[in-house]
């Protein structure tokens, strides 16, 4: 291991005690934990590209993905600092059906909680009838869909399907974010937003909290 090693390498190439060195390293140095963590989320997108090309494998993924919640535990705190303890509103947040990737939906329900949200988390691989009865239990104004597989397009589809049968459109705002959304599956989806970063998913419920 290098020690010149950069954060944005070292979780490109999956290396557990060097990530967790520079993570630690840079807290105690004062730099802010959402640059840390964007450092850690471009490492990411270059080891999935690694994955694309050949260059590492499934178990890697597994592994980075390790890291990233150990990492994630050291900066939880750090995001989570709030000077507002009372509650802005309810946000709903899931992967949709057939997705398992959680990290991106936990770091924005971390901001979220942070900012002063009470966030409900359905976890991952969620399905449309799930987001439904959690808006019947929990009455959020905002709604947060996370996908990171092209394949799970559908389940956001479907899911604001789900959300229209079931009369409750009107009431909620959609958001959708994670490495496979984009402003045109917001359009496909009628989603109300679409978000690159857990900072843009603060962003629009603190808006939506705003006009209400
Ligand atoms: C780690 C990882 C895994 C881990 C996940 C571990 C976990 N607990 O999450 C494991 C090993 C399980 C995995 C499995 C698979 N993966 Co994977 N994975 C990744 C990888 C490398 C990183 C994802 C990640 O955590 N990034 C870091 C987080 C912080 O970023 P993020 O999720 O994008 O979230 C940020 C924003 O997007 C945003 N955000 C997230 N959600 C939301 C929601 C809202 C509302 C808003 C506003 C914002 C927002 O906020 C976050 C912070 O800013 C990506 C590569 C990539 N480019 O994303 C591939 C990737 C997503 N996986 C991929 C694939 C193909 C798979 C598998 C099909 C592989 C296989 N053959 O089995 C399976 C599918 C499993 C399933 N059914 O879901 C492909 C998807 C390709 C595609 N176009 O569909 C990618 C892109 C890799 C690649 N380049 O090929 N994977």
């Amino acid at each position: 291991m290098s020690d010149s090693e950069s954060l944005f390498e070292a979780v490109a190439t999956a290396k557990e005690d060097r990530v967790m060195a520079l993570v630690r390293e840079q807290i105690a140095a004062g730099v802010p934990a959402t640059e840390i963590l964007a450092e850690c989320n471009r490492g990411m997108v270059e080891l999935g590209n690694r994955f694309s090309s050949g260059d590492c494998f499934l178990p890697d993924l597994m592994f980075a993905g390790m890291i990233m919640k150990q990492a994630m535990a050291e900066l939880s705190p750090l995001l989570a600092e709030s000077e507002d303890a009372t509650s802005r509103g309810t946000v709903v947040m899931g992967s949709v059906q057939h997705d398992v990737h959680d990290i991106g939906k936990d770091i924005v329900i971390t901001m979220l909680r942070g900012v002063g949200f009470d966030v409900v988390d359905l976890g991952v691989d969620v399905p449309p009838e799930k987001f439904v009865e959690a808006i019947t239990k929990h009455n959020p104004q905002v709604v947060g869909m996370s996908v990171l597989l092209t394949t799970c397009f559908k389940s956001v589809i479907a899911t604001v399907a789900a959300i229209k049968q079931a009369g409750q459109r009107e009431k909620v705002s959609l958001m959708v974010g994670g490495a496979a959304a984009s402003d045109l599956l917001r359009q496909n989806a009628e989603c109300d937003y679409y978000g690159r970063t857990a900072v843009d998913a603060v962003k629009f419920a603190s808006s939506v909290a705003e006009a209400a």
